[in-house]
């Protein structure tokens, strides 16, 4: 690796080195709330945009561009794998992704197809080639996949014949909590189909010119600590042990502060935490030898540049009591679509401007 990515805040931060100023991204940052996005995603379904490479890596380079962020995140989705896994997947215009083969009853996970290579997704191994090569090192890029058990939640359907299985339908995660209870084996053998599947995927990202990879559990907010323990820790575990040595993991898992411990200790370098408890408070739970990301609640996006700039403040001034090095600022979720675009620029002088 090159040492202008080696010296960048982003790398020294996230190996819990000292850095000048503490680095910035936004998780989603490239978006629907962005102008120039909304432009090209009028030409483009979002399917295609993901499996162009050469726009998907321009949508990217737009957004940091614009923002001044100090990490870029390729331009892909969490679901994208769930394709050559035998998941059908669709993403209509208006209400969220949808699995068209979702497993509906036990024996369903035996037909679910482990990925062989990276290469069934060549078009996002090319999204981080182009993406690295348009950075020309200016920041590190991040790779990407969504954790074992926030992709169950989107596979295990229904158990309803021909019932809608609109991921929006499901907010409770009634399905994949009862199928996790009811069916230990069928649980642990699609567990692991996703671990071998999602390790291929990362460390091809890696190989393609990923400098550092991120871990998208979204939905484990929804578990007990008990249920995280037994259900999800040991293939969260599995997953992240089996990533290329040497790069950084960011281990992102909101919803539930009371998961931190076990969040830490499933591994990672960083660990991602949003709003729902204090930056400080949350550190003391994850521990020292962590580096820490987030924790802006995404909605003070909608306010104005003096509240934006008090909440900053707010959070860094809690962190560094705890720590000088290690922090990387993020909200705590991803950007919501009504963020006025100045806004977003404005927290991320806010935090450059930090003293
Ligand atoms: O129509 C559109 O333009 C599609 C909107 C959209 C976008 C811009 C989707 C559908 N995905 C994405 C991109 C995306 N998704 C990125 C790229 C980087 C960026 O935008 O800056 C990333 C990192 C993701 C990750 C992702 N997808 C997550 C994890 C992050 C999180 O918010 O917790 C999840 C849960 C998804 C699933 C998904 N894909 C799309 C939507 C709207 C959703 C989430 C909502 C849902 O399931 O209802």
């Amino acid at each position: 690796m090159s040492h202008i990515i080696d010296d960048s805040p982003m790398m020294r931060a996230v190996r819990l080195q000292h850095s000048d100023r503490i680095p910035v991204w936004l998780m989603r940052q490239a978006g629907r709330y962005m102008q120039e996005y909304r432009e090209v995603r009028s030409k483009f379904t979002f399917t295609e945009l993901c499996k162009t490479p050469s726009i998907a890596a321009e949508v990217m380079l737009t957004a940091v561009e614009r923002l001044g962020v100090d990490a870029a995140i390729i331009f892909s989705d969490i679901l994208l794998i769930l394709e050559p896994m035998g998941f059908g997947v669709v993403f209509p215009d208006e209400g969220g992704p949808l699995v068209t083969k979702p497993i509906r009853n036990p024996r369903d996970v035996d037909n679910v197809i482990e990925l062989e290579s990276e290469n069934q997704l060549q078009y996002v191994m090319d999204t981080v080639r182009y993406t690295r090569e348009g950075l020309n090192n200016r920041m590190p890029l991040i790779g990407f996949a969504g954790a074992p058990f926030t992709l169950a939640t989107y596979v295990i359907g229904d158990p309803k014949p021909n019932s809608n299985h609109r991921f929006a339908n499901n907010r409770n995660f009634q399905h994949v909590k009862a199928f996790m209870h009811l069916y230990p084996s069928e649980w642990a053998n699609l567990m692991s189909k996703l671990v071998t599947s999602t390790a291929k995927y990362l460390n091809g990202q890696i190989a393609a010119g990923a400098q550092i990879v991120q871990l998208f559990d979204s939905w484990a907010g929804c578990l007990s600590v008990e249920d995280y323990a037994e259900f999800v820790q040991p293939y969260s575990k599995l997953l992240i042990d089996q990533i290329s040595v040497g790069v950084p993991v960011i281990h992102f898992a909101p919803g539930n502060p009371m998961l931190l411990p076990n969040i830490a200790a499933t591994g990672g370098s960083a660990i991602g935490v949003d709003w729902r408890i204090a930056i400080d408070k949350a550190w003391d739970l994850i521990g020292s030898n962590y580096a820490i990301q987030g924790n802006l609640d995404p909605a003070i996006l909608l306010t104005d540049r003096n509240t934006i700039r008090k909440n900053v403040q707010k959070i860094i001034n809690l962190a560094k009591q705890k720590q000088n090095n290690g922090f990387i600022f993020n909200l705590g979720h991803g950007i919501l679509p009504q963020t006025p675009t100045e806004n977003a620029i404005s927290l991320v002088e806010a935090v450059h401007e930090f003293e």
